[in-house]
């Protein structure tokens, strides 16, 4: 038996694929304790394989290494960009859902990078929701994947920034396009994609698995869609790790009036006077005030003896 490190880009019914460092592919099991708890494996994990050479015995995922992060949804570790996706109109774009998963990003150390899809439906709300987002500082692509509008600037971005095996990963809503988008950029691939039903007019959840694809000398990983119930509980900062989410507030932080401002509505808070010159957007604002509240409330159950956990993040332990 030999042992090597590699990365796991797929897993089926406790089945896995793994690219090795030796640049061969591994498909295999896990082993003991990982076996009885396979759902602690994530794509993106850099696993330990110990491979049969003889053929007598069986190559087998023995270990993890360290992460650099993990989420939950999508389920995947080790992430540099995440390409947040959304569409510009079917089903309407959630500032709600793309500001806590950018609040999870700044957190987590990954670069958040939006992509506004189906411009040919809607072309001035795509441009006004990229415009929030580019004030806010984060590189923002307006794209058709449907006419092919815009990908060649994020396959330029992408070769730009995946080299030497960094991974990223579309997320989003279902029925955004992550999908058709992974198909504009890779013509062979030939991901799946469905329309939207009729009845909700929300995706159809096409997408079920993570599987990671070899992109650029990295990986891109197409994931199955989530919505705003999968993130409802949102324990991933704590209050006072929030404004520093915000990258946008970070020109104005300690420069209030008061020390213990909220930058909520106090006078003399240089972020309520930006968001009044319409420096920092609306809606991010909203999102912000929505998440203090919610984990002021959280902190004050904690406060009031209720045993609740905060500030978890993301990782999966
Ligand atoms: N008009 C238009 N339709 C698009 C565009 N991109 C994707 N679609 C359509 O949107 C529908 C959903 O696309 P998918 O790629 O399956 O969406 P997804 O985000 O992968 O969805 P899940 O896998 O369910 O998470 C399909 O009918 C696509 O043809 C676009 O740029 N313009
Ligand atoms: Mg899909
Ligand atoms: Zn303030």
């Amino acid at each position: 038996m030999k042992e090597i490190k590699g990365l796991l880009v797929k897993g089926l019914g406790g089945l896995y694929e793994i690219e090795g460092e030796d640049g061969a592919r591994y498909t295999c099991r896990a082993k003991g304790i990982l076996k009885k708890d396979d759902g602690k494996l994530l794509m993106g994990d850099t696993v330990l394989l110990s491979v049969d050479e003889s053929g007598k015995g069986e190559t087998a995922i023995t270990g993890i290494l360290p992460r650099q992060n993990a989420l939950i949804r999508p389920p995947l570790s080790n992430l540099s960009y995440m390409l947040l996706t959304v569409a510009a109109r079917d089903p309407a774009p959630s500032t709600v859902l793309l500001d806590r998963m950018t609040v999870i990003c700044e957190k987590e150390g990954i670069v958040p990078v939006l992509l506004v899809n189906k411009c040919d439906l809607a072309g001035s709300e795509a441009e006004a929701l990229a415009s929030v987002y580019r004030k806010a500082g984060y590189t923002v692509f307006t794209v058709s994947a449907k006419e092919k509008e815009g990908i060649a600037s994020v396959s330029t971005f992408l070769e730009e920034v995946l080299q030497e095996g960094r991974i990223a990963c579309f997320a989003g809503a279902s029925g955004v396009g992550k999908s058709t988008l992974m198909n504009a950029l890779f013509p062979t691939l030939q991901r799946e994609t469905r329309g939207l039903s009729e009845k909700t007019a929300r995706g159809k959840h096409t997408t079920r698995s993570v599987e990671l694809f070899p992109a650029y000398g990295g990986w891109l990983a197409d994931t199955p869609g989530f919505s705003l119930l999968d993130f409802v509980r949102f324990d991933f900062v704590t209050l006072g790790e929030l404004a520093g989410c915000f990258p946008e507030f970070a020109p104005y932080l300690g420069a209030c009036r008061y020390t213990d401002c909220t930058h909520r509505s106090e006078d003399g808070c240089g972020i309520v006077d930006a968001l009044a010159r319409g420096d920092i957007g609306q809606s991010r604002f909203d999102s912000y005030s929505e998440l203090f509240l919610l984990l002021k409330e959280k902190e004050k159950s904690l406060y009031d003896g209720n045993k609740k956990k905060i500030g978890k993040c993301q990782v999966v332990e």
